[in-house]
């Protein structure tokens, strides 16, 4: 918390450091209110500083200095430094030699609500330090290019603190007088201090090992609570998955005999890569078939794989600087990415990559706080822990695995670990290894990196029957973002595929080359394709895969969709015709709702889901995919002037057509599918509850005595949790009698497990309900409410304002002041959750003038909060820019 003017930090500024760290001991005494940390750095003056002055300026924040000594026997005294709000300048230092730098402070994790640093979680200690965390325990150098050795010493009372854990390996341990004992661990790698980490408390913990490739024998375990231990089988396997992957798929080893998970509660977001000691939000470990459900399941084997992938891509590789920060995340969500594709539906999990990047980094690009992947400005790092960052950085990874092939992205790979092994480097270090290993030119391509914005491809086609051709012209066109007017044309792969009328493949014949699809490699602002030897006009297929992070326009009919709907043989366009087929249907209904005509919906949009529903699927995850609509966000995003109610009546409405009309063919398949699989995980069995559950929720707005009967039966006798939190769905989010009983008894049976008491309050704060906005204003008043809990915060409200268009943009504006209120506490509390909350305000341009209004107006409270965060300035002040 600091003064309301926080300054800008520029990439073109970057410089290397003026010092270095070598060695770093570090000695921590553990108390809950009164830590004692001594650092003892050995150091040097950087020979490739260019700055004259000497000074050696260290960061750190919220501190209680005791003493600095300088090559063991000096001790500074007020004169020889400087303590500034965040820093500490040493006026004199050796120049020409290395030497020893002892600092002694201390630090109050209790007191620390925001999560940064050393804190405590429950009743653990634990840190975390990515990006800027470890100057809030010490005086250092906290950047990323800095990496030195550490060596941790912990010293704690043997009951409070009975398991001591940091980075590596551990090499000593002994015990002390008045029952306290200490444990020191080395960790061989050099590292930036982003990445060291402390855990003590009382914990127990599960050991299982890992053979390598080549032989060596890796200990792993998962630390948690003892209440949890029956929750961490599937973490342990999900990581030895991963270890597997990275060695078959990337031929990267483990490095260390040791790996260490631990899950804490209290975590600002998913989980953090320290090394060879992860710290995850026990959101992203516990599972136990009857409090996690299937997409737990599927999500906690995916984060336990990107902090497992960091290993090599963000800690043996790390950033020069933040500014670089999708160099370590873009690369390793697009690694975790293929690695959930091969352990789950490549189909499936395509489109719900794509789907959030869509509603979620579309939005994000298309507004007030838009970015390029690698940023060239911020005032506050953790504000750029962005979607852009991950998402689309993960996309522009993806393009360049599709430009140069698996096998071309393969070497790439291997010679940007050759190369850069132990370093700090830059996004652009990257691309040249990806280049230099294929002899390709991305001098163009590296423009993805560094201008923000959705670009939007404009396909026009035409077909000539005489030469039997077809041309398809492409426009591409990047809409302005802030701070930057003008866009230059980007290289854009294109995947292509041709469909016959009857179903077949159309052979692409480009430039000569016949093949069934076809990369087009899009360079200029508008450019033409010809494809030949066409007897008959085929049905275009583009942007296969979502080959890029684009809009498309291209005008489709109804036929056409429908058409694409059968028989594309390309996965994700296949899914993607059905959405944009019940888009233009319900993009139809609110043009009838908004002049005030009655809904008249088209029909084809119900043949076209019996015709899915008549044939028979393989991967049920995909057919229940298939079956579901544009959510409402998606929708909203697609208008000019969003109009939060008209899109939730059209939507509901075509929802309640679909299960009046195909109420037998839900019927039918719910009963098929409904059978006891509880604990069963493969794709069968979680494709089965998919669909089912998809289906009852379908029947649920029908609202009849007999499904009310089938849903509350369900909820009855689950046996596993996504039996039973669909089932609750369908209860809670409508008329029936059973809801206030089922909701309260949901309450009872889970009260212990803080997990299922999230989803809890999600799906009560997510519900279209009526009476919703009163029954969140009563949530935060329940006991088992915590604004210091972020998953607390998270599944109240950020459901709330993220999940629940329709009441957070209520017409009298309570939504946004009840958010807007939460803001300012969470200010205070925890600058990083409170600016993450802000998001569901920053939109306000798109709406309707009275919600505009309205939204900014709270966005100017939120400006004038006192000792207002960077955190929430920066993105408040851009917001209203
Ligand atoms: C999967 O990236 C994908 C993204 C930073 C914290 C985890 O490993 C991380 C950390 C944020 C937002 C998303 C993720 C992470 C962070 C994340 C986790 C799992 N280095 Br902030
Ligand atoms: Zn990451």
């Amino acid at each position: 918390m600091r003064d309301a003017n926080p300054q800008t930090i520029y990439l073109k500024d970057y410089a290397v450091p003026d010092y270095l760290i070598h060695h770093v001991e570090l000695n921590f005494t553990l108390d809950d209110e009164n830590t004692r940390v001594v650092s003892r750095l050995t150091m040097i003056r950087n020979p490739a500083s260019q700055t004259g002055d000497a000074a050696l300026v260290l960061a750190g924040e919220n501190l209680g200095l005791i003493s600095v000594v300088l090559n063991d026997d000096n001790e500074l005294t007020e004169q020889d430094y400087l303590q500034t709000q965040d820093s500490l300048i040493i006026h004199e230092v050796p120049q020409h030699r290395s030497f020893v730098l002892t600092i002694e402070n201390t630090i109050n994790p209790k007191a620390n609500t925001a999560l940064e640093g050393l804190y405590l979680s429950g009743s653990m200690l634990c840190t975390q330090c990515e990006a800027e965390g470890f100057r809030k325990i010490t005086y250092f150098l906290d950047r990323p290019d800095v990496m030195a050795k550490f060596t941790t010493t912990l010293v704690g009372d043997k009951d409070r603190y009975p398991v001591l854990l940091s980075n590596g390996n551990k090499i000593a341990q002994g015990e002390l007088a008045d029952n306290r004992h200490w444990v020191t661990w080395e960790d061989p790698f050099n590292k930036p201090c982003y990445l060291f980490a402390l855990v003590a408390g009382q914990l127990d913990c599960i050991e299982d090992s890992f053979i390598t490739l080549s032989g060596r024998n890796i200990s792993l375990q998962i630390f948690v609570e003892k209440h949890d231990l029956d929750k961490c089988a599937h973490a342990m396997q999900s990581l030895k998955n991963a270890m597997r992957w990275d060695e078959q798929v990337y031929g990267r080893e483990y490095d260390l005999d040791l790996y260490m998970i631990v899950a804490v509660s209290h975590f600002n977001m998913g989980a953090m890569e320290n090394k060879g000691l992860n710290v995850f939000n026990t959101k992203f470990v516990l599972a136990r078939p009857d409090t996690a459900t299937d997409s737990d399941y599927e999500r906690i084997e995916g984060v336990i794989a990107h902090e497992y992938f960091h290993n090599w891509t963000g800690n043996r590789i790390t950033c020069r600087d933040w500014f670089q920060l999708s160099l370590k995340e873009g690369f390793t969500v697009f690694r975790d990415q293929e690695f959930t594709g091969d352990r789950t539906s490549k189909a499936v999990n395509r489109i719900e990559n794509v789907n959030m990047l869509r509603t979620r980094q579309f939005a994000e690009d298309a507004g007030p706080m838009a970015h390029p992947v690698r940023p060239d400005a911020y005032m506050e790092v953790n504000n750029f822990y962005t979607l852009t960052v991950y998402e689309k950085g993960a996309e522009v990874v993806r393009m360049i695995h599709t430009l140069l092939g698996a096998e071309g992205f393969r070497k790439g790979s291997d010679l940007y670990f050759e190369r850069h092994d132990g370093q700090a480097v830059t996004c652009d270090d990257f691309v040249n290894a990806m280049e230099a290993a294929n002899a390709v030119d991305l001098s163009q391509f590296r423009r993805w990196y560094a201008q923000a914005g959705t670009p939007v491809l404009t396909v026009q086609q035409s077909y000539n029957s005489s030469a039997q051709t077809l041309a398809l012209t492409i426009n591409q066109h990047c809409p302005p973002t802030p701070g930057q007017a003008v866009k230059e044309p980007l290289h854009i792969p294109v995947t292509v595929g041709l469909i016959n009328k009857d179903g077949s493949i159309a052979p692409c014949n480009v430039q000569g080359r016949k093949t069934d699809e076809i990369v087009l490699q899009l360079t200029q602002a508008e450019q033409t394709f010809t494809f030949t030897d066409l007897k008959q006009q085929p049905v275009v297929s583009i942007l296969r895969g979502f080959s890029a992070p684009v809009k498309l326009v291209m005008e489709r009919s109804l036929e056409e969709l429908a058409f694409l709907l059968s028989y594309d043989s390309d996965t994700f366009n296949r899914w993607e015709a059905g959405q944009q087929l019940a888009g233009q249907v319900i993009a139809g209904l609110i043009a009838d709702i908004q002049s005030g005509q009655a809904m008249q919906i088209n029909p084809m949009i119900v043949t076209a889901f019996k015709q899915v529903m008549a044939q028979s699927w393989d991967d049920l995850s995909y057919f229940s995919l298939l079956l579901g609509l544009p959510s409402e966000t998606y929708l909203a995003e697609q208008m000019q002037v969003v109009d939060v109610v008209a899109i939730h009546k059209a939507r509901e409405f075509v929802v309640l057509t679909l299960a009046q009309q195909l109420q037998t063919q839900f019927k039918t398949l719910y009963l098929e599918c409904h059978k006891d699989e509880s604990g069963v995980f493969d794709a069968g069995a979680i494709g089965r509850r998919r669909i089912k559950n998809m289906c009852l929720a379908y029947l649920g707005r029908l609202e009849q005595p007999d499904i009310q009967q089938w849903s509350q039966q369900q909820f009855d006798t689950a046996k596993n949790m996504t039996d039973q939190m669909a089932a609750l769905a369908v209860v809670a989010n409508g008329t029936h009698p059973a809801k206030q009983e089922c909701l309260s008894r949901f309450y009872q049976q889970w009260q212990a497990e803080a997990l299922v008491i999230d989803k809890w309050f999600a799906l009560q704060a997510s519900s279209h309900n009526p009476d919703t906005f009163e029954t969140v204003q009563a949530l935060m008043q329940h006991p088992a409410f915590d604004l210091k809990n972020p998953n607390r915060v998270r599944a109240l409200i950020g459901a709330f304002s993220q999940a629940n268009p329709l009441h957070f943009h209520a017409a009298n504006g309570q939504g946004y002041q009840f958010l807007a209120d939460q803001i300012i506490a969470l200010n205070t509390l925890n600058p990083q959750v409170a600016s993450r909350m802000l998001s569901a305000l920053t939109s306000w341009r798109r709406y309707d003038e009275g919600r505009q209004a309205l939204m900014k107006a709270q966005l100017e409270r939120i400006m004038t909060t006192d000792a207002i965060s960077k955190d929430v300035y920066e993105v408040a002040s851009k917001s209203l820019a």
